[in-house]
């Protein structure tokens, strides 16, 4: 089973769109596996954003991403990295379709509301930023068996 990290950035706090987003991944079926509110610090926007850092946007970035708490999360479904990408929608809110998260609640290519890892590899870098092994839970869900076949597991 693949996993994925997702952060509820600063505008989703500051809107109050917290619940409605991680229930959106929940009612896809997805598995909450680990999460956490927390503060990003310059230095760990840094590590985040590192592919990032040279760009002319990236002050404005770290600023954005420090300025109020954010919620972490690790979610595990099949082909979640790929799934949870298609459901938050393009970067800019503005081009992002309608039905995706950034499409029917964002207008901004800044304030987005969301990150999702873009590749596995990225998913165990990023997990590795905000958690450690032993806040992950490993559970099954007693609705398992209703969420996909036998013969697709
Ligand atoms: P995404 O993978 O869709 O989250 O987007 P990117 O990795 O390309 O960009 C990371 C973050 O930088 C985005 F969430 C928004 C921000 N960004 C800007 O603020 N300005 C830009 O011109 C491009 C990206």
């Amino acid at each position: 089973m693949e996993r994925t990290f997702i952060l509820l950035k600063p505008d989703c706090t500051e809107r109050g769109l917290i619940g409605r987003i991680i229930s959106r991944f929940e009612e896809k079926g997805l598995r909450l596996v680990a999460m956490k509110m927390l503060r990003v610090t310059p230095e760990v926007a840094k590590k985040h954003y590192a592919e990032h850092l040279e760009k002319t946007f990236y002050p404005g970035l770290e600023a954005f991403i420090t300025a109020s708490p954010v919620v972490a999360c690790v979610l595990e479904g099949p082909e979640v990295v790929r799934v949870v990408r298609e459901m938050v929608g393009a970067t800019s809110g503005l081009k992002a379709a309608a039905g995706t998260i950034r499409g029917d609640y964002s207008s901004s290519r800044q304030m987005n509301l969301v990150h999702a890892s873009d590749s596995v590899e990225s998913s165990g870098r990023e997990i590795a930023i905000y958690f450690t092994p032993s806040d992950m839970h490993d559970w099954d869900p007693a609705l398992a068996c209703w969420l996909q076949a036998p013969s697709e597991a």
